[in-house]
């Protein structure tokens, strides 16, 4: 039986300072993902956005002293929390849930929703580590705390939408990490997750680095959450994203790292849930960055040459 795969847009840009991040998920539809997620054996259903309302009309709310900065903190809280509802109810309805970003903060909601019910890994695919708390982070900009709040780390411990009990450090593999920020190494280092740099998938290859961030994402779990961020891959190959950094992986890397999840896919049925983040259409050039999104939500799922 085709798996079904419930495709959900997460329209949001409250979590970073470039703005057109929030026409992510048009771009990627655009670019043709369901075409792919169908040729690549799936059966994608679409379930629309969520309804997100513009920035302008919102305060940024810089100032929560008590807190340290988080910008927009509670409208990511709203989305998250809708979203998180979204995911599980796909999961019910035994189908996977894949989530188009909008920045990286809607991963709360998504990592939310999927472990409600189960014991959830991660396979982070990401240039950044995205554990800033807002004590840590140099920008406010909650996109670079995802993983922060998810595990519960400084203030996101008192905050039950954003943290989920049911996922572990040591069960999150970062893979082609290249910038960090100061105090967010400190963070880095002092957790149980795993670390694959760009130098690690340069002395290794990429789908031997891939192989070992899913076992550490499936040790112990009951289902593995990818999140890939297209800053990932070098901004020669995605342009379109609002934190690009030189030297990230190229268009073959990326296709065999996720290839790579596919075969593991296929013979354990590993993966819970996905979501693809950062697609900045406005910075884009030509929709290639969406297109690479939508050709790699379809090698997830097993797009072969032959
Ligand atoms: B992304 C940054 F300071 N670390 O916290 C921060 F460099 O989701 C960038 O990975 C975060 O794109 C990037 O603002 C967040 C910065
Ligand atoms: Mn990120
Ligand atoms: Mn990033
Ligand atoms: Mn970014």
């Amino acid at each position: 039986m085709r798996q079904t795969v419930s495709i959900i847009g997460a329209p949001m840009d409250y979590g970073a300072d470039r703005r057109g991040v929030d026409m992510g998920p048009s771009a990627i539809r655009y670019a043709g993902l369901a075409d792919g997620l169908s040729r690549a054996g799936v059966d994608p259903v679409d379930s629309g956005d969520l309804s997100i309302p513009r920035a302008e009309e919102r305060d940024p709310d810089v100032e929560q002293p008590s807190r340290g900065t988080a910008k927009f903190l509670r409208e990511v809280e709203d989305v998250c929390t809708r979203l998180a509802d979204r995911v599980e109810t796909a999961l019910e309805d035994d189908a996977f849930p894949l989530v188009l970003g909008g920045d990286h903060s809607v991963a709360i909601g998504s990592m939310q929703g999927a472990s409600r019910d189960a014991d959830l890994g991660a396979v982070w695919f990401d240039a950044h580590a995205d554990l800033n708390t807002p004590e840590t982070s140099p920008s406010g900009n909650v996109h670079g705390m995802p993983l922060a709040a998810i595990l519960g780390r400084g203030v996101f411990e008192e905050l039950e939408w954003a943290s989920a009990p049911r996922v572990q450090a040591e069960s999150i593999a970062y893979v082609g990490l290249r910038s960090i920020d100061e105090r967010e190494r400190d963070l880095l280092r002092d957790s149980e997750m795993t670390a694959f740099t760009m130098a690690d998938i340069d002395d290794r290859g990429m789908t031997s680095v891939v192989e070992d961030a899913l076992d550490v994402a499936t040790n112990t779990t009951d289902g593995v959450h990818i999140s890939l961020d297209l800053d990932w891959l070098d901004p020669r190959t995605a342009p379109g994203v609002g934190t690009p950094v030189r030297g990230g992986v190229t268009y073959r890397e990326a296709h065999a790292a996720l290839e790579t999840v596919s075969r593991r896919h296929e013979t354990d049925g590993i993966l819970r849930s996905m979501d693809v983040v950062e697609v900045n259409p406005i910075l884009d050039e030509g929709n290639e960055t969406a297109t690479l999104a939508a050709e790699l939500a379809a090698s997830t799922f097993g797009k072969r040459i032959l």
